[in-house]
């Protein structure tokens, strides 16, 4: 719309007809999420706002910032910026929270996971839960649960087929515990943020990367510049939609209805979305160029025993307690 072109009057009683729809005082939150704008992470934002304006009559509508911008490029800083209320929303993974949350790293702990029901029964149970709490303690409200996926290795040296392979490698990693799994394993991590992995890849700065195939690796184009793939699926990691509890907070009930009804929807729709570009992924990376192996249940039971060490530790950090929460969410669903 031109106002340029409108005469005096006629914007008056224009924007008196906006303030009686209720349009004039729309509220603009910022969401800060750490994946490029083509991800599944963004598509579940941006149908966040989506549903948060139709559920408000466009009184409240959310800007969605990709790549960690709001957070200096820092993907582990959003959470704590969320947390102090520097922040309103978040849309970021497990591991990117451990700094300032270490109990989200049990999400990802070395093969806690072998199905989607098994991932289901916990951030739909007690577990979600649980971690809900712990996250309401440092201030960040967990609306919903959505998914990043089942992190799959991928590398430039050679296919992986056992422990032995990842020997030496140069891999790139995103957070603590990754570091202690790759040790595990013989390889050399490293950590960086994802925004600057693509390059670091491209130029053989490190040999490989691990992450989803569906929500990161086809979504931004991993397969243009990494030859091997293999599923071994040895970490799970939930991405999560949360708000500031300040913000929170500052609303009453029937906003905030409106808030989490808009939340649950649109992260059950990047799990969704995740999922079916998970399942037709590997023919797509294929058909791309990628060299894929799919481990058998023997295979995959040596990389479980490899990593066990870095499972240990961990579920040491986040506590027993938290980690027979899960298993107990998890068995139940068997
Ligand atoms: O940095 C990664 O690897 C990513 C995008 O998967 C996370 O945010 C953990």
């Amino acid at each position: 719309m031109k106002f340029a072109k409108l005469g005096a009057t006629a914007l008056t009683s224009m924007l008196a007809g906006m303030a009686m729809l209720g349009t004039v005082s729309a509220e603009t939150f910022r969401l800060s999420h750490n994946t490029g704008d083509t991800t599944t992470w963004h598509k579940g934002a941006e149908k966040f706002n989506e549903l948060l304006k139709e559920a408000t009559g466009g009184e409240m509508e959310v800007r969605v910032f990709p790549n960690a911008q709001l957070s200096g490029g820092d993907q582990m800083k959003q959470a704590e910026m969320v947390s102090r209320g520097a922040l309103d929303f978040v849309a970021t993974s497990a591991i990117n929270v451990t700094p300032l949350v270490p109990e989200m790293a049990v999400f990802s702990l070395p093969y806690l996971y072998s199905s989607y029901d098994e991932v289901d029964a916990t951030t739909e149970g007690a577990a979600g839960d649980r971690m809900e709490e712990i996250m309401l303690e440092h201030n960040i409200v967990v609306l919903a649960w959505g998914e990043n996926g089942f992190r799959e290795v991928t590398n430039n040296a050679r296919p992986i087929k056992t422990p032995e392979d990842m020997k030496g490698l140069k891999m790139r990693v995103a957070g603590p515990m990754y570091i202690d799994v790759m040790n595990a394993l013989g390889a050399n991590p490293q950590q960086m943020q994802w925004t600057e992995t693509f390059t670091a890849l491209q130029q053989g700065v490190v040999d490989g990367q691990e992450n989803p195939i569906g929500a990161v690796i086809i979504p931004q184009r991993v397969y243009e510049v990494q030859k091997y793939l293999t599923t071994w699926h040895y970490s799970y990691d939930p991405i999560f939609l949360g708000v500031s509890k300040k913000l929170w907070d500052s609303w009453d009930e029937d906003t905030r209805a409106k808030v989490q009804k808009a939340a649950t929807e649109a992260m059950d729709y990047q799990k969704q979305i995740t999922r079916e570009d998970t399942e037709k992924g590997i023919a797509f990376l294929r058909e791309k160029g990628m060299e894929i192996y799919e481990p058998s249940a023997e295979e995959i039971g040596a990389f479980r025993e490899a990593t066990k060490p870095a499972f240990d530790t961990w579920a040491a950090k986040v506590g027993d307690e938290l980690v027979k929460t899960f298993q107990d969410s998890i068995s139940g669903s068997n």
